[in-house]
C-alpha cells in the first residue's frame, strides 16, 4: 500500500497510521482498547495487520521476537492504563535483548489527566528505566513527527522506544509531511583504534573471538567468519547467543557462560588476545562455570560494540572500539590482509589444543546422560520419566537446520545451552539478561510472524508454562503455528535447586500439581502429545513440527525426572545464618 507524500490535511489517526506505514510495519501485536480504536480502524486499509493477543505481555513478547528474528520494528499497543502496565515485564526484557521495539501506549485524555477518571496512570515514568527513547505527543499536531521518532530512535538506540499518546489526541485534523524513516549508517570505530587493535591481532599467538549479539544484530556473522579463518582464530558464542557463529565451522567452540561448552571455556581461557564483537561481555556471561574461572585476566581484550554504554563496562578493555560489529570486523580483515600474523607460526598446535578440547567436551558430553549430585540421583532412582539431557539431546538429534528456537528461564531450558546448535544467526532467541520465567513462547510467537517459512520451537519449564500457554489461543485464533516444548518436571526446578543446594531441603512453593498440558492444549484448539520415553522424543518432535506446515500448534508434553543441573545463582546465594532463637533451625 503506498503511503501518502507531501504536506496533506489529515487526521492525527491518519498520521499516526502512514508513518507506521512508511516506517515499514507490516504487523502490531495488542489487545484491542477504546483508547486508539479510531487508528485501528484503518489498520486493514493501511496493509497493517492486527494479531489479538491474550495478555498485553504476551503482545509485547511477540513484537520482541517479531524484531529479533526480522531486525525491524516490533510493534505492541495496548489500552490506556492496565493494558500498557501489561506490556512492563516484556518492555524490560526487550530492553535487555537490545531488541527495537515500539511500544504504543494511549494514555488517558489529557482534559482529564490527573483525575484519577479510569484506566488512569503516569506512563512515562514507568517505562523511563526500560527503552532507550520516550516520546509523548504533547498535541495533536505532532503525531507523526513524534510516531516517526520514537521509530528511528529504537533502531538507532538499540532498543524499545515508547509512544505515549493521550487517547484524545486522535481526533481533530492536522496538515503535515508523513517523515521519511531516518537510518544512521554505523561505521566500524575510530581508525587509531582499529590499528591498534589489528596490531595486536597480528601480534597474536592465541587469539579468541567472542562473537556476541551485536554481530547477529548487524548481520555480520558472515564477515566474522572470514576473519576467523584469516587469523585462524577459534570462536566462542558469547551466552544466549549460539547463533552469532555457525556450530558446523570448524573453527567453532560452543557458547560461554551458564551451561555452555567446556570447550569454549578452556579454549577462551589459553587465549593472549581476545577479540570481542558485538558483546557487552555482561557479568552473568563471563561468570565462573563448572568451578572454572575461565576469563584470560592477563589477555589483551579488544572490545568492539556499536553501544558506547557496553564498553569497557564489565572486563577492562585493552583496546576499545565504538563500531558496528560487522563493519569493524570488516575493517580488521582489511587491515590484515597481507600482514605476516605471529599466529601462523604455531597454527597447527593451536588449531589441534582448539580440536583437542573440541573432542573432550564431546565425549564428556555423550556420557553425561544424567545429573549425578546425591539428591538427583535419589529423586531419578525411582522415576520412570526421562532424565532431561537425554531428552535434549534427542531433540537436538531431530532438529531442523533453520529451526529457530526460543529458551525460557529454568533448569532444564539452561541446560539446554549445551545442545542447542544453529548454522544461521536469527535462530536462538533466549530471553537474555532481564531473565523472565514466560517469555520463550510469546516470543517465539512474533518469531513465526516475521518467519512464518521456519520451524519455530519454545522451550518451557512446566512452571513457566503456566505464565504463559494462554497464548496457545492466540496461536489458534490467528494461525501462527508454533511447537512449545513443555518440560514437566513438576517443580520450579531452578528455585528448587537452591532449596537443595542452599536450605536443607526446606521445599516452599516449588512443588507443582500439574494438569495435563497436552490435553490443555487440545481443549484450547491445537494439538498435544505426551512423551514419556526418550525412544518417543524423536518422532513426536517431528510429528510437532512438520504440523506447523498446516497450520497446527502443539505442545509436546516432556515427562521429566525432578533431577537439576547446576544452580543459575551460586555467586549470588550464601548459606543461611540465623541469629533468633526461633529461626536457629532454618539453617
Ligand atoms: C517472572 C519470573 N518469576 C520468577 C522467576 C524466578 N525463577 C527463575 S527460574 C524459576 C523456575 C522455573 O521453573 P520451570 O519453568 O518449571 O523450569 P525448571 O527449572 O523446572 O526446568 C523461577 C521461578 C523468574 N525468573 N521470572
Ligand atoms: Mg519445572
Amino acid at each position: 500500500m503506498a503511503a501518502t507524500t507531501g504536506k496533506q490535511r489529515m487526521t492525527p489517526s491518519e498520521a499516526f497510521v502512514e508513518t507506521l506505514v512508511v516506517q515499514g510495519v507490516r504487523h502490531v501485536f495488542g489487545i484491542v482498547g477504546s483508547a486508539y480504536m479510531d487508528a485501528l480502524d484503518l489498520f486493514p486499509a493501511a496493509g497493517i495487520r492486527f494479531i489479538s493477543t491474550v495478555h498485553e505481555q504476551g503482545a509485547a513478547h511477540m513484537a520482541d521476537g517479531y524484531a529479533r528474528v526480522t531486525g525491524m520494528h516490533g510493534v505492541c499497543i495496548g489500552q490506556n492504563g492496565p493494558g500498557i502496565t501489561n506490556f512492563v515485564t516484556a518492555i524490560a526484557a526487550a530492553y535487555w535483548a537490545h531488541s527495537p521495539v515500539v511500544a504504543v501506549t494511549p494514555e488517558t485524555g489529557s482534559l482529564t489527566i490527573g483525575l484519577g477518571g479510569f484506566q488512569e496512570t503516569d506512563q512515562v515514568p514507568i517505562f523511563s528505566k526500560i527503552t532507550r527513547h520516550q516520546a509523548h505527543v504533547n498535541h495533536p499536531s505532532r503525531m507523526a513527527e513524534l510516531t516517526a521518532r520514537a521509530f528511528d530512535r529504537a533502531v538507532l538506540e538499540m532498543g524499545p522506544a515508547q509512544l505515549n499518546i493521550p487517547r484524545d489526541h486522535f481526533y481533530g485534523e492536522l496538515e503535515c509531511a508523513i517523515p521519511q524513516p531516518i537510518r544512521i549508517e554505523r561505521g566500524p570505530g575510530g581508525s587509531a583504534s582499529l590499528d591498534a587493535a589489528a596490531e595486536a591481532l597480528a601480534q597474536a599467538t592465541f587469539p579468541v573471538i567472542i562473537a556476541g549479539g551485536g554481530v547477529v544484530m548487524a548481520n555480520g556473522s558472515d564477515a566474522v567468519l572470514a576473519l576467523a579463518e584469516a587469523l585462524d582464530a577459534p570462536v566462542c558464542n558469547s551466552y544466549l547467543h549460539n547463533d552469532s557463529f555457525p556450530a558446523s565451522h570448524r573453527l567453532w567452540c560452543g557458547p560461554l557462560g551458564y551451561h555452555g561448552s567446556k570447550a569454549a571455556m578452556h579454549v577462551l581461557a589459553k587465549a593472549d588476545v581476545v577479540l570481542a564483537l558485538g558483546s557487552r561481555l555482561g557479568p552473568f556471561g563471563v561468570l565462573p562455570q563448572y568451578g572454572f574461572d575461565y576469563w584470560p585476566a592477563q589477555a589483551t581484550l579488544i572490545q568492539v560494540d556499536a553501544d558506547p554504554h557496553v564498553l569497557g563496562l564489565v572486563k577492562r578493555t585493552s583496546i576499545t572500539v565504538h563500531g558496528d560489529a560487522r563493519e569493524a570486523t570488516l575493517a580488521l580483515a582489511a587491515r590484515l590482509t597481507g600482514r605476516t600474523l605471529a599466529g601462523a607460526a604455531n597454527r597447527a598446535q593451536r588449531l589441534a589444543a582448539v580440536q583437542a578440547e573440541k573432542d573432550a567436551w564431546a565425549t564428556e558430553l555423550a556420557s553425561w546422560d544424567h545429573e549425578r549430585d546425591a539428591w538427583s540421583l535419589a529423586v531419578a532412582k525411582g522415576s520412570t520419566y526421562m532424565h532431561p539431557r537425554q531428552m535434549l539431546r534427542e531433540l537436538e538429534k531431530a532438529m531442523p537446520a533453520e529451526a529457530m528456537v526460543s529458551t525460557d528461564i529454568g533448569n532444564i531450558c539452561q541446560i539446554a545451552n549445551s545442545y542447542l546448535k544453529f548454522t544461521r544467526p536469527r535462530s536462538m532467541f533466549g530471553a537474555m539478561m532481564f531473565g523472565n520465567c514466560g517469555y520463550a513462547f510469546p516470543t517465539m510467537i512474533g518469531c513465526k510472524v516475521g518467519a512464518p517459512d521456519r520451524t519455530a520451537v519454545a522451550y518451557v519449564g512446566d512452571g513457566a508454562w503456566g505464565m504463559s500457554f494462554g497464548e496457545i489461543l492466540t496461536c489458534v485464533r490467528e494461525r501462527i503455528p508454533v511447537t512449545a516444548v513443555v518440560f514437566n518436571n513438576q517443580q520450579w526446578g531452578a528455585e528448587k535447586k537452591n532449596h537443595v543446594d542452599f536450605y536443607s531441603n526446606r521445599f516452599l512453593g516449588v512443588n507443582l500439581e500439574n494438569p495435563s498440558f497436552a490435553g490443555i492444549a487440545k481443549a484450547m484448539g491445537a494439538e498435544g502429545i505426551v512423551v514419556d520415553h526418550v525412544s518417543a522424543v524423536g518422532d513426536a518432535f517431528r510429528q510437532a513440527t512438520r504440523a506447523q506446515q498446516d497450520g497446527t500448534t502443539t505442545v509436546v508434553e516432556m515427562m521429566c525426572t525432578q533431577e537439576l543441573g547446576d544452580p543459575f545463582r551460586r555467586d549470588a546465594l550464601k548459606k543461611p545464618t540465623r541469629l533468633l532463637e526461633k529461626y536457629k533451625a532454618f539453617v
